[in-house]
């Protein structure tokens, strides 16, 4: 995996308006009331360390016996040469470790799912459709598909269930979270190279940003297809998960969109990585890290992200009844 300085586009900043944010939270707090305080709370660095400590004594014990049992099993992990410390000691101290390698056949497997079986446009569960039909679904949505995403992959595809239960995968998560992990979600997604629109570029995360999932969190990366530099690579700030942008006082507790140009003014070029690779390779990242896709300009990137926390708000899963699923034609 090879990671550069990049090369940053122009990207616009959007910016909710007073009544429509009061709005949203509203209905956040009527639809997902834990999830919606934690994001509230999370965002504040002594409130992550106190409720991290406390979780952290709570599963004192059982901490103990979560990684005899991962060791237990180590037989069964798909990264038997990982070194584990190396990586957990790197994701603390850069919020983003580099080193995770899938076996071909997994790669092979899990591109052949996702070659099968129907993704949805924009996470819309009434948006599906299937690769070969994507100029036609685009016509019918009446503008270009930025990103499609599978739903139920941990029940639909074996190889992702058993990357959510890879022994060294959870040790990782446990010595990184200080606490017995929580899974809370495989999400397996396409970014097609388009000329986007800058409201979907928004939407899906290709301006840079910081995510606050949780007090404690973190998630693996895993490209299936290779990804070249300048198409569509995932870019990361190191270090920025302990150090916020400070643009103006209120960047301090605010989660909002970044300009390139306010992340390339604070931050030292060599902390931008620009993470390229080819079809297999993997990183793992603290997402409170500012981070951003780039919109492919040629080959379209598939991305496979498992995520581990303290606590499960139920908000990262990719779990969708198949009552509500539907094809667009
Ligand atoms: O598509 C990307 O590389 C960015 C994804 C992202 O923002 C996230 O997973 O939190
Ligand atoms: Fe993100």
């Amino acid at each position: 995996m090879t990671e550069v300085q990049v090369p940053v586009s122009n990207v616009v900043t959007s910016t909710g308006a007073g009544l429509g944010r009061v709005s949203r939270l509203l209905r956040s707090l009527t639809a997902q009331p834990g999830y919606t305080l934690m994001r509230g709370m999370a965002r504040f660095a002594w409130l992550r360390q106190l409720v991290t400590t406390a979780r952290r004594s709570v599963h004192a014990r059982s901490r103990v016996v979560y990684r005899r049992q991962c060791e237990a099993r180590i037989q069964d992990t798909l990264f038997p040469r990982l070194d584990t410390a190396r990586l957990v000691k790197e994701l603390k101290e850069s919020g983003l470790a580099f080193g995770l390698k899938l076996p071909p056949e997994i790669v092979a497997a899990i591109s052949q799912y996702a070659e099968k079986t129907p993704c949805y446009a924009d996470r819309q569960a009434s948006c599906g459709f299937t690769l070969d039909q994507r100029s036609e679904a685009e016509r019918i949505l009446g503008k270009p598909i930025l990103l499609a995403q599978y739903f139920n992959t941990i029940e639909a595809c074996p190889e992702i269930a058993k990357l959510a239960t890879d022994p060294v995968l959870q040790t990782i998560a446990c010595d990184y979270l200080g606490s017995v992990p929580t899974f809370v979600g495989a999400n397996l997604w396409w970014t097609f190279p388009v000329d986007a629109l800058a409201s979907d570029r928004d939407r899906h995360a290709h301006l840079f940003h910081r995510d606050v999932d949780d007090f404690r969190f973190f998630k693996f990366f895993f490209y299936l297809t290779d990804v070249a530099l300048g198409d569509g690579a995932h870019v990361c700030v190191s270090g920025s998960h302990q150090r916020p942008p400070k643009l103006s006082f209120s960047d301090r507790w605010n989660i909002r969109r970044y300009t390139d140009q306010e992340i390339t003014g604070q931050y030292h070029a060599v902390d931008i990585h620009e993470i390229c690779g080819t079809a297999g390779e993997g990183f793992a990242e603290n997402t409170l890290c500012i981070h951003k896709g780039r919109t492919p300009t040629k080959a379209p990137r598939l991305l496979l992200q498992l995520q581990y926390a303290l606590f499960d708000y139920g908000a990262m899963h990719d779990r969708r009844e198949d009552s509500i699923l539907r094809m667009l034609l």
